[in-house]
């Protein structure tokens, strides 16, 4: 029997020993979605909290219910640990391990050397390993093969490697990890078959690619579409602005269009992990090429200049009621980096307290899911206050994040100015409210 024939046999019965690396956002979800299925499943985290939390059954990822998780922990299809060495008796590997940018904006690549590093030490034949991580095209033909591959060890006849992009959107009640279609690429045709039978076992929709390139390309399409077009969104604000017309109606109006176009907004500039970090992977490895991602770089350039426009806003509006920024009050209502979430990573509320503070303002902040926030050398550290009690005594209060807990409606009552970024006063007249 070949690799190929006694692998395939273990993941159709369900007895391959799947093993999933990074047990965050993308790894734990995907951890139970194939324990669900029926697999046995071991998690690996250098993290050694996580690794314990998993052991005990507790879920630290707001997707991914406690009661869910236990039962799984407790029946022994879900185990966890942080040592890698267990990668030998494992048949599948999946690592979803964080691909940041540096300061430089260029490709973190540490967390996907030091896990394949580790999973070299203990591979074998037989093995399936995929790439999660959203990452430069050429990544897992690259970087990853080279690792893994020897004489005696070759990619599509002695183990199969793929490329596949998460897709995790936190807090999205109506897709989740299971009805998410997969795409999946392989380095050999037999790579890409081993890799869309494995997903297929657990996973809706399973989309096969030619190539781990193609794969890999896939997902930097999806977030570079979606930067780019905020980033459009921000120019047009700018431009209404500019001439006096508000763009949340224009944007509400086109929006009518029942083709060819899809509402993005305006806002306070470009947070979270994804969207202002995956279109800089591309376009580092563009040049590489010899190829300008033009598009990439432009948008980022307007997307980055949103905070200092915001903040130019504030001073304008303050300086309309006779008060100069420096040494007047202002509350920020919201700092994660999109509603309804915590996460402040690349949040543009976090750049406009620094431009605040750098102005001179007095500054606080409200985010009921943030009620800290940490000295960063971008911003002092903070605490969260009561939003109305703020908003009645600021000079102006700004909102960044439109949570939907925030009462809007007696902040606007409190309030003797307001700049709002998200449109969340839609419908309210007030001399008082400044639109961005
Ligand atoms: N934003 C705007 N205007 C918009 C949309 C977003 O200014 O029209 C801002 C948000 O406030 C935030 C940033 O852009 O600061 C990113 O927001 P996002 O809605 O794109 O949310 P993310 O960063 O959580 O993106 C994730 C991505 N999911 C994956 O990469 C798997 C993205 O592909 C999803 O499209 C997005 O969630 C989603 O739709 O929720």
């Amino acid at each position: 029997m070949t690799h190929f024939e006694d692998l395939k046999r273990k993941i159709e019965s369900k007895t391959a020993h799947v093993g999933v690396v990074g047990l965050g956002y993308v790894g734990l979800p995907l951890v139970v979605e194939f324990a669900q299925a029926g697999f046995n499943v071991t998690g690996i985290d250098i993290d050694q909290t996580k690794v314990d939390a998993i052991s005990r059954g507790e879920s630290y990822i707001q997707d991914i219910p406690t009661e869910v998780l236990a039962p799984l922990v407790k029946s022994g299809k879900v185990k966890a640990t942080s040592d890698f060495s267990v990668t030998s008796s494992l048949d599948t590997l999946n690592i979803c391990v964080p691909t940041p940018l540096r300061k430089t904006k260029d490709p973190d690549m540490s967390f996907i050397v030091n896990a394949c590093q580790e999973l070299a030490k203990h591979f074998h034949a037989g093995t399936l390993v995929i790439l999660e991580s959203t990452t430069y095209p050429g990544t897992t033909d690259e970087l990853m093969l080279p690792m893994f591959q020897t004489a005696e060890l070759r990619a599509g006849e002695h183990f199969f490697m793929c490329f596949s992009p998460e897709r995790v959107d936190p807090g999205n009640a109506n897709f989740q990890t299971k009805n998410i279609p997969k795409v999946v690429g392989g380095i050999t045709p037999a790579c890409t078959e081993m890799g869309a039978l494995f997903y297929s076992q657990a996973l809706d929709t399973v989309v096969p690619v030619g190539s781990t390139r193609v794969a890999e390309m896939v997902k930097l399409l999806e977030n570079t579409f979606r930067m780019i077009n905020i980033g459009l969104a921000n120019e047009i604000a700018l431009m209404c602005d500019r001439m006096g017309i508000n763009v949340w109606e224009v944007i509400d109006a086109a929006a009518t269009k029942p083709f060819g176009f899809m509402p993005f907004y305006p806002g306070p500039g470009l947070g979270g992990h994804c969207i202002p970090i995956d279109p800089f992977y591309l376009s580092w490895k563009t040049k590489q090429a010899g190829i300008e991602a033009r598009f990439i770089e432009l948008a980022g350039h307007i997307n980055g200049s949103m905070p200092h426009f915001i903040v130019d806003k504030i001073q304008n509006a303050l300086n309309d009621h006779r008060k100069p920024l420096k040494g007047s009050s202002v509350h920020v209502l919201g700092v994660a980096y999109k509603r309804d979430i915590d996460d402040v990573r690349e949040s543009p509320a976090l750049d406009i307290i620094h431009l605040l503070d750098k102005r001179g303002a007095k500054i606080s902040y409200t985010d009921p899911y943030v009620p800290k926030l940490r000295a960063d050398g971008v911003v002092p550290e903070m605490c969260s206050v009561d939003p109305e009690t703020a908003a009645a005594s600021a000079d102006c209060v700004v909102i960044v994040t439109d949570h939907k807990s925030f009462d809007y409606g007696k902040i606007v009552e409190k309030a003797r100015l307001i700049v709002d970024t998200r449109n969340a006063l839609k419908g309210r007249e007030s001399t008082k409210i400044v639109r961005l």
